[in-house]
């Protein structure tokens, strides 16, 4: 378990980039709410937007665990971007990568790699959240082409994207296995994004619906075959569940820090407060948690680099590092006392950016769904 020896030379010139280029940008992207063109700019100027896209189609072809420590940094430093940066390349490329023909791979993946063409996922709909097969779009046949009707929410990205992953359904009668993925483009008519959600974090982060009214596709936008739309974007989540919880723990980093530097500086009753054992215990469990949360990042990645299946451990890394991002910033604030609710520090943005984690792709409960079941299903195997 030599990870995080073999990778902090890594996380040390990421993490310096960051906080010199993205870091400056943080609080402003948080208060005025903005997708920032500047950072946009400097993920790009590192080519990663690309991260996980083969080299072949001008990508990094980096590993899952050298993604994974990139979006926890970026996180660390600005959870809006965190979360647009991971919906890209988790949600975005990866499904184009994974299980688009050649003709989709030429054309989406080298503009996101190169020019950080963003890419959505559009999944969620009015009625199909937690339970993913609810999806109610349609594309209808057409000739040769597909006729798409439907609304989809909550798709972080949807203004700001150039293209996106959508679910629609091509056999109404056949449950989750009518369901198929198609990529689209912005400028396709018929597609139109609605106006940016005012969320309580993450603020910065473009979430909005889409609605496809008569929007024609023609058939080469299918991703992979009809009725394999289900089975394609759980795949796709098992990643994006490791991103998340990347993205927590980054945020669970950033608020230890805070904590540790404020309650060294704080002097009450004639010394630091990090001096009394009400400080120290919480220091302790946030370390302890932090540390566990990112041994589970390292192994479930290390798991899917190696094409190992995973599925229970990235559920556990998003319900992990999602419940240890919310005990992290809900101490810190704790440590910091008033001065954590004022946005004169950044507690209180932690805090309300971990909230996402707990919520986007997958609730916690969704997450303990799936785990459970995976654990039954292994003790009858035995
Ligand atoms: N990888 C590959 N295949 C999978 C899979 C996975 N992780 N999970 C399920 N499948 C397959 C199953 O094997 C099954 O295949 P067969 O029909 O060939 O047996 C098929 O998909 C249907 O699976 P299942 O019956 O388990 O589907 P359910 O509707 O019961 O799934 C859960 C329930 C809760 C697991 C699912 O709906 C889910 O993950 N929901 C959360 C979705 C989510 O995260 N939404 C937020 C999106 S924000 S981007």
């Amino acid at each position: 378990m030599d990870f995080d020896i073999k990778y902090k030379d890594f996380r040390m010139e990421v993490r310096d980039y960051i906080e010199k280029n993205i870091g400056p940008h943080a609080v402003a992207i948080d208060r005025d709410q903005y997708y920032s063109k500047d950072v946009h700019k400097a993920v790009n100027d590192k080519g990663w937007w690309g991260s996980t896209i083969s080299k072949d189609y001008g990508g990094l072809g980096l590993t899952m665990i050298e993604y994974a420590i990139i979006v926890e940094e970026i996180s660390r430093v600005c959870g809006s971007t965190g979360l647009t940066f991971a919906a890209h390349n988790s949600l975005g490329t990866w499904p184009i990568s994974n299980f688009g023909s050649e003709e989709q791979k030429q054309k989406y993946l080298p503009p996101a790699a190169e020019k950080g063409s963003l890419i959505a996922f559009g999944l969620t709909e009015p009625d199909a959240g937690s339970d993913a097969g609810g999806t109610k779009s349609k594309a209808e046949k057409n000739g040769e082409d597909y006729l798409v009707n439907g609304t989809k929410c909550w798709i972080t990205s949807a203004n700001v994207c150039d293209y996106s992953i959508i679910t629609a359904l091509t056999d109404v009668d056949a449950g989750v296995r009518g369901i198929s993925s198609f990529v689209i483009e912005k400028e396709m008519e018929g597609f139109s994004a609605g106006k940016k959600e005012n969320k309580m974090g993450c603020r910065g982060s473009d979430t909005a619906f889409m609605h496809f009214d008569d929007m024609k596709l023609p058939a080469w936008h299918l991703l992979g075959k009809e009725g394999e739309g289900f089975k394609q974007f759980m795949k796709t989540l098992d990643g994006g569940r490791i991103s998340i919880g990347a993205m927590g723990l980054g945020i669970a980093q950033a608020a230890l820090e805070l904590a540790v530097k404020y309650s060294e500086s704080r002097i009450q009753f004639g010394k630091p407060i990090s001096a009394n054992q009400a400080i120290q215990f919480k220091l302790a469990d946030m370390a302890t948690q932090i540390e566990t949360a990112r041994l589970l990042i390292y192994k479930t990645s290390w798991l899917k680099d190696n094409n190992i299946p995973y599925s229970k451990y990235s559920a556990m890394c998003k319900l992990y590092c999602s419940e240890v991002s919310h005990f992290c910033t809900y101490e810190a604030i704790q440590v910091l006392g008033a001065a954590g609710l004022s946005e004169e520090y950044p507690a209180e943005r932690y805090y309300r950016d971990m909230k996402l984690c707990e919520i986007g792709e997958g609730t916690s409960e969704i997450q303990r769904i799936v785990i459970s079941r995976e654990v039954i299903k292994e003790m009858k195997e035995v």
